[in-house]
């Protein structure tokens, strides 16, 4: 909405034709210069720290006119790869079982859609979500069939759990108490989402889930309209933290008709929240144990973020380079 404030950022910014940040500890939303009908793309964003390299990857796609669809698989494959990256794809922490398990969904500007869940032994589980939505009348396969699917498609089976992970984990069996965690080391889910210059979106998400989650647990990751969500129109959203929380309020679903009725994405994404903290404390639950941060880009580039509690920060990627940005947030003490 452009209120007198708003006029007068994008007024000044008319000249200079560029996204403006707000750091005033209030907002991070990007003003855009809306009067000059002028779009911020291409444009990739991604969740936590790892996001920056991850975005490194995107932009190879986006600044040679690629399609944004594939600039996300681009994207987030760099922290599905990684070894070191224990909350994505290979190295990811185990469940309960000791097994590797990953969810992952991408959805392109058409609204095409594909997803896995529960997935075991494939290292990169987008490109088989990919895959499903391309290759299948489906749009979400799960467990031992996605599992055969992939190996149809000539992924090759892996061992993915590292030998640190399974140390953890036996640690983790001592006690066999499971205190979901958000947060972990500054990187969990990645997802991230991109505007082309062609002006379409994409997005992708990707995870190894909560670690120490029961056999066969499935996230929010996986589930389009929950942490993911592309209107071609609108814009697009992706999540990270407490799955069930997101899961709970259809998250991204949320965030991006929330934008369609007007709201920049900062706003969305506060909205989101709130829906969250309401009903974290209508059911008598401590919003101190959750952590739940949205993502939001709009049409014309604009984006946004906030989350439920501090230390989530997210990557963007523009003409301006690759930055990382402290997410604002709800709770404060
Ligand atoms: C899940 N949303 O499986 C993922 C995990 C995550 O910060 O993002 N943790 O619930």
């Amino acid at each position: 909405m452009t209120n007198r404030r708003n006029f007068l950022k994008t007024t000044a910014l008319a000249t200079a034709g560029v996204a403006f940040q707000a750091f005033n500890g209030k907002s991070e939303e990007t003003e855009i210069d809306i009067n000059s009908g002028k779009t911020n793309k291409p444009i990739v964003l991604s969740t936590w720290n790892f996001g920056l390299q991850a975005n490194e990857a995107a932009w190879e796609v986006l600044k040679n006119k690629g399609r944004a669809l594939d600039a996300v698989e681009a994207g987030v494959k760099i922290p599905e790869g990684d070894p070191n990256e224990r909350s994505v794809g290979y190295g990811g922490r185990p469940d309960r079982e000791g097994k590797v398990t990953l969810d992952a969904c991408i959805m392109d500007e058409f609204s095409n859609i594909g997803s896995v869940a529960c997935l075991e032994h494939i290292k990169h589980p987008i490109s088989v979500a990919r895959m499903v939505m391309e290759k299948t009348p489906h749009v979400m396969l799960v467990g031992e069939g996605a599992l055969q699917f992939a190996l149809s498609q000539g992924f090759k089976r892996e061992n993915l759990l590292l030998e640190a992970s399974e140390k953890e984990w036996k640690e983790w069996l001592k006690t066999s108490e499971y205190v979901p965690k958000a947060n972990i080391e500054n990187h969990d889910t990645i997802g991230m989402i991109a505007l082309d210059v062609q002006g379409n979106l994409s997005g992708a998400c990707t995870t190894s889930g909560m670690a120490f989650k029961m056999h066969g647990r499935v996230g929010d990751s996986p589930i389009i309209g929950a942490g993911l969500y592309v209107d071609n129109e609108i814009g697009a959203a992706t999540a990270t933290g407490h799955g069930e929380e997101v899961i709970r309020i259809t998250g991204c679903h949320l965030v991006v008709e929330l934008m369609r009725q007007g709201k920049s994405p900062q706003k969305a994404c506060e909205e989101a929240v709130m829906r969250i903290v309401k009903l974290t404390q209508n059911r008598g639950k401590n919003l101190k144990d959750i952590q739940v941060g949205f993502i939001a880009l709009n049409k014309k580039g604009e984006y946004g973020s906030y989350c439920v509690q501090g230390g989530f920060n997210y990557a963007v990627h523009d003409a301006a380079g690759n930055k990382l940005i402290d997410a604002n947030y709800y709770l404060k003490t």
